[in-house]
């Protein structure tokens, strides 16, 4: 059963309008995602528990004091304020990531991999953030199965994005494409016809499930347009998770290596708690009940920027111009030269600092153990260099004296092992974070609607304001 855009369903190749499947109460995206009702019946099973919980911290304990905010705050980016409810990851500065708890080798160990495959897949992940729970086997191959079967991009938005300049950035074109997906929303539509409240995370559900389904075949033909001239993709194969999909539309199916990377990168990418400006803008943008496809367009937007998702990008820049610059098997000394002259040029250093972490981002150490176990990786002068430039960096990072981290985020390493495995047009590289982030961002819409959270509308103050609180001499 597919769904055309005209609002046209299509049953056995009988096209039926939504109208009258609505008269007969039968709901077309519900049955498009039927074991999804799998994934939907278990979040039946723990929403109310949170729902309980939720309802008891606020009639009963909202007036608790969890912190002070000072005007370093206000001014400093908002960075340490415990102002923002996001339920499936938490970041700790020095240990890193918990997804429900779990930490990355926690789910290196317990989520079902591909199968043949050895790292975790973008469902297994997503089954963990929307639940708390871990997926069986079965479930995760189902849940693989309903996004390929709803993987292919309506007419109209492949229309629109071949028509885009190929000169446009490429997480430019994904965020136009996504929020053209709208035109199918489902929450959208409920929303107009009068849905109740308690309802809200269904429609959100279908809609994020639809959007995450999508994703491959947006990425991967904006990928074609802009690096291959326009070149037709292979169908969608119903027999592959969401990443083997996504690497078979760009081209690269038959590099198992590059497909199993993105695998583990995809997943261990999906989230990072609220804060971060794509995670923080969707969940900003959805809590005016804007549909899913619109609060994730926008966080595309937010990480589109070279301090957050583009630093990607910029850390392969920056690498390849000093292996150029410095050659091969290159000296610690010559890469503490070019890191002296990179910050003395004013620039930062891509791919060190972060604006929580204190440590080495466990996910930066999960990929270099993926470079680890593979022999031509290791060989790789560009990963060498990587490796090497993880040896002097966070010396010269700390005698420099400013970042309050100097050590690796998740990218000081992520694109350099998509140049090895061929991928290399690097402009690109943010759309696969792009992808990879719809995991948790998309996870807290539901969220968010299943616990009724508000609209978002913090107090902002202007310096007048601040000077008054200090005192107009001080
Ligand atoms: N190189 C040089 N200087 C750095 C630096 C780096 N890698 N990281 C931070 N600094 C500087 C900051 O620019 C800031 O300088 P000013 O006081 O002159 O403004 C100072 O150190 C203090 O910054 P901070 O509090 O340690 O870091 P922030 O929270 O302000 O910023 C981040 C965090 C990631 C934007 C910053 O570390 C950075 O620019 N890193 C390089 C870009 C990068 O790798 N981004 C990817 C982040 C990962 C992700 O988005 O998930």
């Amino acid at each position: 059963m597919s769904v055309s855009f005209r609002g046209f369903v299509t049953i056995n190749h009988v096209p039926f309008s939504c109208l009258l499947l609505k008269a007969l109460k039968i709901h077309p995206i519900s049955q498009r995602f039927a074991s999804t009702k799998t994934l939907k019946e278990t979040l039946q099973e723990v929403i109310p528990a949170k729902q309980e919980q939720f309802k008891r911290l606020k009639s009963e304990h909202s007036q608790k004091v969890i912190g002070d905010i000072k005007i370093e705050n206000v001014i400093g980016g908002m960075r340490g304020l415990k102002s923002m409810l996001w339920e499936a990851s938490v970041l700790d500065p020095n240990e890193g990531i918990r997804f429900h708890g779990l930490s990355i080798p926690d789910c290196q160990r317990q989520l079902p991999p591909a199968p043949g495959g050895k790292e975790i897949i973008a469902e297994s992940m997503l089954w963990l953030l929307l639940t708390g729970n871990v997926p069986t086997e079965a479930e995760t191959r189902k849940l693989s199965l309903e996004l390929a079967e709803n993987g292919d991009l309506p007419a109209y938005v492949e229309k629109l994005i071949d028509g885009l300049s190929p000169s446009m950035h490429p997480m430019t074109q994904l965020a136009i494409g996504v929020a053209a997906l709208n035109h199918d929303s489902v929450f959208q539509k409920a929303y107009e016809s009068g849905i109740k409240k308690t309802d809200y995370w269904t429609y959100t559900l279908e809609d994020c499930l639809s959007l995450i389904a999508r994703l491959p075949a947006l990425a991967a033909r904006i990928y074609r347009n802009v690096y291959k001239q326009g070149a037709t993709a292979p169908p969608i194969n119903k027999d592959l998770d969401l990443v083997g999909n996504y690497t078979a539309l760009m081209g690269y199916g038959a590099n198992k290596d590059l497909t199993e990377y993105l695998r583990l990168y995809i997943s261990i990418h999906g989230d990072h708690e609220g804060g971060n400006a794509s995670a923080h803008t969707a969940h900003l943008v959805g809590s005016t009940l804007a549909d899913p496809y619109l609060a994730y367009s926008a966080a595309l937007f937010a990480l589109a920027g070279p301090l957050h998702g583009l630093a990607n990008q910029e850390v392969l820049r920056w690498q390849l111009a000093m292996q150029k610059e410095l050659g091969d098997n290159t000296t610690h000394e010559n890469i503490k030269d070019y890191l002296w002259k990179t910050l003395k040029s004013g620039q930062v250093v891509p791919g060190y600092g972060h604006g929580v972490l204190r440590k080495s981002d466990p996910r930066f150490i999960a990929l270099q153990e993926f470079c680890d176990s593979r022999p031509e990786l290791l060989k790789s002068p560009t990963i060498q260099l990587v490796k090497k430039t993880y040896e002097v960096a966070p010396g010269v990072l700390t005698e420099h004296g400013k970042t309050k981290n100097p050590w690796p985020n998740v990218d000081a390493t992520s694109g350099c092992v998509l140049y090895h495995y061929g991928l290399t047009e690097f402009k690109y590289y943010t759309v696969i974070f792009g992808v990879s982030r719809a995991l948790g961002a998309l996870t807290q819409l539901v969220w968010a609607r299943a616990l009724g959270l508000p609209l978002e509308r913090p107090k902002s103050v202007s310096m007048d304001t601040l000077q008054a609180i200090v005192g107009k001499n001080a």
